[in-house]
């Protein structure tokens, strides 16, 4: 394997070079991988224009780089793991060999469809290897993947067809995680009603249940990969061609595509793989996310292949068949890594440690946390009950937008603190900013996180609609790139991410917009308007409370309840469900009519005594009102 950063005092070295020419760094990293040609230029354009390139005129295909370079080195070597969602199915492993053949083959496949370059194809599919391998076709036929996390409804998936204008949808007859079983056939049906840009469907077989069929749309993956041919020529690209699109929440009700390119992306996930989990040549590495979310694109994906790494793809759950799933698959492979979210973590705390103990866990050697900030308490469960206190804990802060780990110890290397995701990697540049859009100098302090340099990673835009891009990102601090965290800088200079501080929510690691679950909500006949705010949750991180104003009273508020459940569900899916709702006769609003959510926000987490000034508001006698309301 690869260079990686050995000490801290390399790592300060690193930071140092980043510091004195941050081009020069990222060109130095950039040269350790496969280019058909070199690039024209290491970098150009800012954050003002939103006009960001990195290696620009450079060739390649980054499948090239996953794939076809380790085939004479590693062709035999694991690449997957697959670890069904029940432990008695069929589980395989593959390796770089074998992947590299079904991506071929797949690959022309999609060239056969009539599937090019440019063209954006949506994936809707089970956590099994054919999902890498789907994806890994479209990068390498140059055509734009679109995974959609197939706990989604046939709304939102259509949604996200239509706002990308996918050609063509991979999906599954359906999948099953835990005990519950997903119709994604029907559910893409239902979806493709109204996507009219979708000429083609191709549906790999999973569950075997019984699925409607639409003749001349409509084929089955296993059919289609048995006469193509296993050699395939990846489609050339440049360093600034889009790779993929990955819709996310965003403080409207509208979600963002947000769109990264091969050639930065593929640098940044990789060198930040390869340095924040020090993984070594005979390791097996587990990430536990979807391939849905970006943290499954890019470290389940792309930077564990480009790095010729051993990874498990997990199709189950951490409870099923029982709260020590996560443990027997550790001890079953030996995994020395082991990344997932706080949430998995507080859930599983609440179990009897007995589930822990049954198992062997001293293969383990690094433990990462991803989506969320990590409580204390669950950093010490974590750090003790599966570390054992060997293991060096990797808090890694990042979003869908920057690609890769921005903020994050290297293990082993770089020294740790509960709660803390330390350090910047070298060639990154966190800033805290005050109310009046300063910088703030010095230790010790908090502020608004951004970042004051552009690097490979970044988003480049949101796909269709450029002036968001800069909306959202560009325009708080000229300048900048806004993150939308606020976040603590302590004495030592280490980070600690406090949370969000625009409209978007962090449920069990999901990512989801207030407006976005308001606009569900409000697809409800007795639902006149609606305020969704978080409140602290102790397994989810944040739950979501739901204020509702009513047509009329319903009789029954548990069967109410359970009627906005339905409308969630069918609107968004059911990690958006409400774990509380109010009904208020009123909301609090300012003159302008803005909600004040805030006092929400307060009310929802019983700080009842901390509501702050309410005389701003249009009517303040609405608030002793909704702090005396139930919810339900
Ligand atoms: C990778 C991912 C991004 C948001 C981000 C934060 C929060 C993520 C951490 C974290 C504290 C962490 N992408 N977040 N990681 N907060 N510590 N280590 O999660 O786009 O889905 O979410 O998640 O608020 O802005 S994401």
């Amino acid at each position: 394997m690869w260079l990686q950063i050995q000490n801290f005092q390399e790592y300060l070295d690193d930071v140092q070079q980043s510091r004195a020419d941050v081009l020069k760094f990222w060109e130095h990293e950039a040269g350790t991988y496969y280019w058909r040609k070199p690039w024209d230029k290491v970098h150009s354009g800012g954050f003002e224009k939103g006009d960001v390139t990195w290696f620009e005129g450079g060739k390649l295909n980054i499948t090239e780089n996953a794939l076809d370079r380790h085939l004479n080195s590693i062709g035999n070597k694991t690449a997957f793991i697959f670890e069904p969602n029940h432990p008695d199915s069929f589980r395989r492993t593959i390796t770089y060999r074998q992947l590299h053949e079904d991506v071929c083959r797949f690959a022309n496949v999609l060239q056969d469809k009539g599937i090019e370059k440019g063209d954006r194809v949506c994936i809707y599919m089970a956590m099994t290897p054919e999902l890498m391998i789907a994806a890994l076709a479209c990068a390498r036929v140059g055509a734009v993947h679109s995974i959609v996390f197939a706990g989604f409804s046939a709304q939102s998936l259509a949604e996200r067809i239509q706002d990308c204008d996918a050609k063509m949808l991979i999906t599954n007859d359906g999948l099953r995680r835990g005990d519950k079983h997903v119709p994604l056939k029907d559910i893409s049906d239902e979806a493709l009603e109204n996507c009219p840009s979708v000429h083609s469907v191709i549906v790999c077989q999973r569950t075997n249940r019984e699925i409607s069929w639409v003749e001349g749309r409509d084929e089955w993956w296993h059919m289609l990969i048995r006469n193509a041919s296993k050699e395939h020529k990846a489609v050339e690209m440049d360093a600034e061609d889009p790779l993929f699109i990955l819709y996310t929440s965003g403080s409207t009700g509208k979600p963002k595509g947000v769109l990264h390119t091969c050639g930065g992306y593929m640098v940044y996930t990789s060198y930040t793989f390869r340095n924040v989990f020090q993984v070594r040549e005979d390791d097996v590495y587990w990430c536990t996310a979807d391939a849905g979310w970006i943290t499954g694109h890019s470290y389940i994906l792309y930077a564990p292949l480009v790095n010729g790494a051993t990874g498990i793809i997990f199709e189950g759950t951490p409870t099923y068949p029982d709260a020590g799933r996560f443990w027997e698959v550790v001890e079953k492979y030996r995994v020395t890594h082991f990344y997932t979210a706080p949430t998995a973590i507080r859930a599983l705390m609440t179990f009897d440690l007995d589930f822990v103990k049954k198992y062997d866990l001293s293969s383990l050697k690094v433990l990462g946390s991803v989506g969320e900030p990590i409580n204390e308490e669950a950093w010490n469960w974590y750090n003790t009950h599966i570390g054992g206190g060997r293991c060096p804990i990797v808090d890694t802060w990042w979003q869908t937008e920057t690609g890769g780990i921005m903020i994050s110890p290297l293990a082993g290397v770089t020294p740790t603190k509960p709660g803390f995701a330390t350090l910047p990697l070298p060639g990154i540049f966190p800033v805290l900013m005050d109310e009046n859009g300063d910088e703030i100098q010095g230790n010790g302090v908090s502020g608004n996180l951004c970042i004051s340099h552009p690097w490979p990673g970044m988003a480049r835009t949101v796909w269709g609609d450029h002036e968001r891009y800069l909306q959202t990102y560009m325009s708080a601090y000229k300048g900048y790139y806004f993150t939308g965290d606020g976040c603590r800088r302590d004495q030592d200079g280490y980070y600690r991410i406090t949370g969000r501080v625009d409209d978007v929510l962090n449920v069990s690691g999901h990512r989801l917009g207030t407006a976005e679950i308001e606009n569900a909500i409000n697809e409800h006949p007795n639902i006149v308007e609606s305020a969704v705010v978080g409140y602290p949750h102790d397994i989810k991180g944040q739950g979501i409370y739901a204020y509702l104003i009513c047509e009329h009273a319903p009789a029954d508020l548990k069967a109410f309840k359970a009627e906005v459940h339905q409308v969630v569900n069918k609107m968004i899916g059911p990690i958006a469900k409400p774990d509380l709702i109010q009904v208020v006769p009123g909301l609090p609003k300012t003159r302008s009519g803005k909600i004040m959510r805030r006092i929400l926000r307060k009310v929802a987490a019983k700080e009842h005594d901390q509501l702050g000034d309410v005389s701003t508001l249009l009517d303040p006698s609405i608030v002793p009102v909704i702090v005396e309301g139930e919810a339900c």
